[in-house]
C-alpha cells in the first residue's frame, strides 16, 4: 500500500470476508509468547516486516537535490549507475546503463553523483559537475547516513529490529500484535489451552491494508468480478482475502502496524519503501519484493506454499551462490519445475538427510526453507567483523609515489573514522534500549590494523599491525594515520625493489637522508586498501549511566549537553625526546605512545576510563541482548533525544575537524611529538558553533541568520555545512 498518495484517513479498499475454521490451529501459550521477544520470531503466529527502500541511494540524490518523485533520478559512481529511480526506470534504464548510456534514453536525466573524498583529505564532499576518478574516491557516507537514521526512525517504533543491509531492516511486530491482539478480543487471554474459532464478526476497525497475496480460487474469483459490469459487482467482494484463524489475524494486525512503520518514514524523511510481511524472515523479504515499489505485501500463513512457487531455491537469502546450485544439481531438479516446489512434494527430511549427509543442519535448512518454516533469529546486535577503505586506481595514472599513497591513506583514515563513528552512534542507540547494564554503553574497537597494495603487475602485498583498544575516535584516527603510514612503507619495500628505484636506497635510508615523501618512487600501485579487522567489544556503563535517561527537563538536558561536548582537555603533549624520529618508529615506540595517550587523556575524559576488553563471544553477545530487551521500557522520547544530542555532537566535530593537509604539506619526517600536536590542533573545536547552537536550543532563535529556527541541530547543519564547503572550496 501507498505511503506517498494515499490519505490513511481513507479505508483501504480491500473488503473483510471471514470463514473461520472450527478447531483453530493455535494455542493461548503462542499468543502470550508473541509478546516475548526471545521466542516471537520462531512462533506459528510470527509476524514479520521486512522494509526495503525504493531505489534508495537515488531517493537520497533525488531529496538532496530538491527534485520530486516524478523526476528521472539515478546516482552515479563514475560512470556507473548505482541506484535508479523508478521514474527513471520507466525510460527502460537499469543499473546495467552507463551515464552516457542511459542519457540517450532520457535527455533529461537528473545526475546524482555520489561524494567523494579528494586525495589528502579525510572528508567527503559533493563536487559541482562530475567528479576526478584520478584525485577523487567515491564516499557512501551520506548513504550509510540517511539508513542511520532509518534504522533509528524504526527502533523508536518497534522493539526487535535487525538492520539488515544499508537499505532493509527486518522487524518483529509480536509486541505490537499481541497488544492489539488482546485489546480486540479481550476474552483470549482467559483461554486455557486451545484458543477457540475466530468470530465470523471482526471489529471494523480490523481492516487488510496492502497487497493481499491470494489464493487460486480467489484470484479467479477477483477475475470474475473484475469483468462483471459496474452495477453488478459484488460489494463483498467474494474474492476478499478469506481469514480464517489467529495467524491470519495477526496478520491483518501487523498489516496496519507495518504501513504505520512505512509511514512514519516517509513522513519524517521523505522515503518511500517496499514492504513485506510474512511468519519469518526469509518470507518477509521475498513479499518486499513482489510489489514494487511503494507497496507492501503481505502473506498469509495458509497461502506459503503457493507464494514460494514464485521462486527458485537461488532466490532465498543464504541460497543465491554456490549452494543453491549444489542444492538443485544434487536433487536433479529438472529444469523445467520450479526447485522449490519439487524438492518440498518429493523428499522428506530423511531423504534431504540421506543426500546431504555430510552436512545434516543444511539439509535441516533446505527442508525449512522449501516448506516456508525456516525461523531465523532477528540479531538487533550490530556485528562488525572488519572495514576497508579501498581505492582502484586508474591503469593509465597508477600511484608512483609514496606521496601520493600516503595521501591516499589519510582518505581511507578518514573514511574509516567517519564508520567507526557510525558504528558508535548505533551501538549507543541500541543499548540505550537496554535495560541491563551489561550492555550499556557497549562500543566496538579495532584492533588490528592493515595494508593491501596490489601493483599494476598483479602482484599482492599486504602487512598488518597490533593497536590498542582507543576510545577516543580522533585518537583512533591519528593511530589509523600513524600506523598506515608505517605499514605502507613496509609494504612499498617488500612489493617492489625500492632500491632499484631510488637510487639504490632503502626505506631506511631514505628516511635518514629526510627524503621527502614526494621524491620516493614506488612501484606503480594499482589498487590500496585500509582494513580494521579483529573487533572487540568495550564497555563503559558511565558513558550512558552519567545522565538520567528520565529525567527531560531542560537544565538536565542542557547538563547533558554540556557533557557531551565538554572539549577534550588535559592532553598537553609529553615533551618529545629529542632525535627521535616518526619514521623509525618500531612497536616499542607505539606502544609508548598509547601509554603516554591514555595517561594524558585520564584524569579528564571520562569516556574511556572504563575501558575494558570484553570476552564475550558472538553468540553470548546475541543471547545477552534478546534477554535483556524482554520487557525492556522505552524511554522513547528521551533515548531518542539523547542518541540525537550524541549523534550531532559526532557530527559536529566530524564535520569540523580541520581537513587534514595535503599529503605533501605534512610533515612526515619530523620528530615524533607530530603526532601529539595532531592531536592538539584537533583541541581547536568547534567553540563558535557549540555556542552558536546552545543558543538555538534556549532562543529558538538564529543571530547570524536573523530567523525564528524549529529545529536548532537542523539549522546548526546548514552552518556547519556552509563552514565546511567554505573550507573545502575556498570561500
Ligand atoms: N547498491 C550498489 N551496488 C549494487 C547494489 C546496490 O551500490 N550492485 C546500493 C545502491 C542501492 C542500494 O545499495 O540503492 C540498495 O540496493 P537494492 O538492491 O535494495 O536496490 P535499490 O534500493 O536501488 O532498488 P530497489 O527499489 O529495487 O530495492
Ligand atoms: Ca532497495
Ligand atoms: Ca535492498
Amino acid at each position: 500500500m501507498s505511503v506517498s498518495n494515499d490519505d490513511p484517513g481513507i479505508p483501504p479498499q480491500v473488503p473483510i470476508k471471514v470463514i473461520p475454521r472450527d478447531v483453530s490451529n493455535y494455542t493461548i501459550q503462542n499468543v502470550l509468547d508473541l509478546n516475548n521477544v526471545q521466542r516471537s520470531y520462531a512462533l506459528p503466529l510470527a509476524v514479520i516486516g521486512l522494509i526495503d527502500m525504493n531505489a534508495f541511494f537515488a531517493q537520497v540524490e533525488q531529496i538532496r537535490l530538491g527534485l520530486t518523485r516524478d523526476d528521472p533520478v539515478v546516482c552515479a559512481q563514475w560512470q556507473s549507475l548505482i541506484a535508479v529511480s523508478y521514474a527513471a526506470r520507466k525510460f527502460g534504464i537499469s543499473r546495467m546503463d552507463t551515464i552516457a548510456s542511459a542519457k540517450t534514453k532520457c535527455p533529461n536525466l537528473k545526475i546524482g553523483h555520489a561524494a567523494v573524498f579528494k586525495q589528502g583529505e579525510s572528508h567527503w564532499a559533493y563536487v559541482e559537475g562530475l567528479p576526478n576518478q584520478s584525485i577523487h574516491k567515491v564516499s557512501l557516507d551520506p548513504y550509510r547516513r540517511e539508513s542511520r537514521k532509518i534504522f533509528k526512525i524504526l527502533l523508536e517504533n518497534c522493539d526487535l529490529v535487525e538492520k539488515a543491509s544499508v537499505d532493509e531492516c527486518y522487524l518483529d511486530l509480536g509486541r505490537a500484535v499481541h497488544q492489539k491482539l488482546v485489546e480486540m478480543f479481550p476474552n483470549l487471554i482467559h483461554e486455557k489451552n486451545q484458543l477457540p474459532p475466530i468470530p465470523s464478526q471482526l471489529p471494523s476497525s480490523l481492516q487488510w491494508h496492502g497487497e493481499i497475496y491470494k489464493s487460486e480460487t480467489e484470484e479467479s474469483l477477483a477475475l470474475d468480478q473484475k469483468l462483471l459490469p459496474q452495477p453488478q459487482k459484488d460489494q463483498s467482494d467474494s474474492s476478499s482475502p478469506v481469514i480464517r484463524d489467529w495467524d491470519d489475524i495477526c496478520m491483518l494486525i501487523g498489516s496496519k502496524i507495518l504501513l504505520h512503520y512505512r509511514q512514519v518514514l516517509y513522513e519524517e524523511l521523505g522515503y518511500t519503501t517496499s514492504g513485506g510481511l510474512a511468519r519469518n524472515k526469509l518470507l518477509a523479504k521475498l513479499a518486499a519484493g513482489f510489489k514494487k515499489p511503494d507497496n507492501q505485501t503481505i502473506i498469509r500463513t495458509q497461502l506459503i506454499f503457493r507464494f514460494l512457487n514464485n521462486f527458485e531455491l537461488k532466490d532465498v537469502t543464504g541460497m543465491g551462490g554456490k549452494t543453491g546450485d549444489t542444492v538443485v544439481q544434487k536433487f536433479d531438479v529438472p529444469p523445467d519445475r520450479n526447485s522449490i516446489t519439487f524438492l518440498r512434494e518429493n523428499f522428506t527430511l530423511a531423504a534431504i538427510e540421506e543426500e546431504i549427509h555430510n552436512d545434516l543442519p543444511l539439509a535441516k535448512k533446505i527442508y525449512e526453507i522449501v516448506h516456508g518454516n525456516h525461523r531465523l533469529e532477528l540479531n538487533q546486535r550490530v556485528d562488525v567483523k572488519s572495514m576497508m577503505s579501498r581505492k582502484n586506481f586508474l591503469v593509465k595514472k597508477p600511484v608512483e609515489t609514496m606521496a601520493d599513497a600516503y595521501g591516499w591513506v589519510l582518505v581511507f583514515a578518514g573514511d574509516l573514522y567517519n564508520r567507526m563513528i557510525e558504528l558508535d552512534d548505533e551501538s549507543l542507540n541500541l543499548s540505550m534500549l537496554q535495560s541491563s547494564n551489561k550492555e550499556k554503553g557497549a562500543i566496538k574497537r579495532p584492533k588490528t590494523v592493515s595494508i593491501h597494495l596490489t601493483t599494476t603487475g598483479y602482484s599482492r602485498h599486504s602487512k598488518q599491525a597490533p593497536i590498542p583498544l582507543i576510545r577516543s575516535l580522533d585518537k583512533l584516527k591519528d593511530v589509523f594515520e600513524t600506523i598506515g603510514l608505517k605499514l605502507l612503507k613496509e609494504v612499498v619495500e617488500v612489493s617492489c625493489s625500492l632500491s632499484r628505484l631510488n637510487n639504490g636506497k632503502s626505506m631506511k635510508d631514505l628516511e635518514g637522508e629526510n627524503v621527502p615523501l614526494e621524491k620516493i618512487k614506488t612501484i606503480p600501485i594499482a589498487n590500496l586498501s585500509l582494513t580494521i579487522s579483529n573487533f572487540a567489544k568495550t564497555s563503559d556503563s558511565s558513558l550512558i549511566d552519567s545522565y538520567s535517561v528520565n529525567d527531560q527537563s531542560k537544565e538536565n538536558i542542557e547538563k547533558m549537553f554540556a557533557e557531551v561536548n565538554k572539549p577534550i582537555v588535559n592532553e598537553e603533549p609529553t615533551p618529545p625526546k629529542k632525535d627521535n624520529n616518526i619514521s623509525k618508529v618500531d612497536k616499542e615506540y607505539i606502544n609508548k605512545l598509547f601509554t603516554e595517550f591514555k595517561k594524558s587523556e585520564e584524569p579528564k575524559d571520562h569516556l574511556d576510563t572504563k575501558m575494558q576488553e570484553s570476552t564475550s563471544s558472538v553468540s553470548t553477545t546475541k543471547q545477552q541482548q534478546t534477554q535483556e530487551s524482554a520487557g525492556t521500557p522505552k524511554y522513547e522520547k528521551n533515548s531518542a533525544y539523547i542518541s540525537k544530542l550524541f549523534k550531532d555532537f559526532h557530527e559536529t566535530s566530524q564535520k569540523f575537524k580541520e581537513p587534514s593537509p595535503p599529503s605533501n604539506k605534512r610533515p612526515h619526517n619530523t620528530p615524533k611529538n607530530d603526532i601529539f600536536q595532531a592531536l592538539k590542533r584537533r583541541k581547536d573545536t568547534t567553540q563558535d558553533n557549540d555556542s552558536l547552537l546552545k543558543s538555538l536550543i534556549e532562543t529558538q532563535f538564529c543571530e547570524k541568520c536573523q530567523i525564528d529556527v524549529n529545529d536548532a541541530f537542523e539549522h546548526i547543519d546548514y552552518h556547519m555545512a556552509l563552514d565546511l564547503s567554505e573550507k573545502l572550496n575556498g570561500g
